[in-house]
């Protein structure tokens, strides 16, 4: 059975699908998800390797060192190469010390910070992760995890899309607590350190240019509807049948 095509449909989709296409760029320009700071250890230091923010640690710093790192949570094609690895230390005496990391998060919201770990059976077993709206007072978020004993592929995940007060915040800071080493050399590794958010710049709602093409080229659909309109109107004037069904206006 042939089906003939409604020709008031197929016509009038384009005008209403391209307007909403365009509306819909011009709003996904000012909602851009993006790493703000990452630290892979692939060159041995606590310096960000991408993005901008510090790391440090009240860890002895003969504790403090560089071991076999990992993919999992790699960000812009970062190779494994190394991971930073904190052992308990003599009398483990690095229980209760932690890696604090400062990230201004001016211009975004929805942070999440992740990263890969693995422990050794006597290293850290009992981690705090913990954020700061100040950079001075840190809260607890969420329980104490424990490494797994390898790497693996799932990274762990804080979202502290809910913490409102991280959202735009100069001063935003994360931490690591660590517990329950049981042995000087016993150790954690963590590799991949990722703070990320999603922009809510409003320097990047569309410039003036960009709001002109939008405009010039919503301007340019209504002439072309205006055209056919005034086709379809002279075509009834002069009782000439129509090809198919011209958009309803
Ligand atoms: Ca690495
Ligand atoms: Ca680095």
């Amino acid at each position: 059975m042939f089906i003939t095509p409604d020709f008031r449909l197929t016509r009038r989709i384009p005008f209403n699908l391209i307007c909403a296409v365009l509306l819909f760029l011009a709003a996904s320009q000012a909602v851009v998800a993006d790493e703000l700071a990452v630290w892979n250890f692939n060159d041995s230091n606590l310096n960000v390797d991408h993005g901008s923010g510090t790391l440090n640690t009240n860890i002895n710093a003969v504790n403090v060192l560089f071991a076999a790192g990992t993919t999992n949570n790699a960000r812009q094609g970062d190779a494994a190469g190394q991971s930073l690895s904190l052992q308990g230390g003599t009398g483990n005496a690095n229980n209760g010390r932690n890696l604090t990391f400062n990230i201004s998060t001016v211009g975004f919201s929805n942070i999440v910070v992740s990263f890969a770990t693995q422990g050794t059976s006597t290293g850290f077993n009992s981690n705090q992760f913990q954020y700061s709206l100040d950079g001075i007072s840190f809260i607890d978020f969420g329980s104490p995890f424990t490494p797994a004993t390898a790497f693996g592929s799932v990274p762990i995940v804080f979202s502290l899309a809910a913490i409102v007060g991280l959202n735009n915040n100069p001063n935003a800071a994360f931490r690591i607590v660590f517990n329950g080493a049981t042995s000087s050399t016993g150790n954690n590794r963590i590799d991949n350190i990722v703070v990320e958010g999603t922009s809510v710049d409003t320097s990047e709602v569309p410039e003036p240019t960009s709001m002109l093409l939008l405009a010039s080229g919503l301007g340019g659909l209504y002439k072309i509807r205006r055209r056919r309109k005034v086709a379809k109107e002279g075509a009834a004037t002069e009782g000439r049948p129509l090809c198919g069904h011209p958009p309803r206006n």
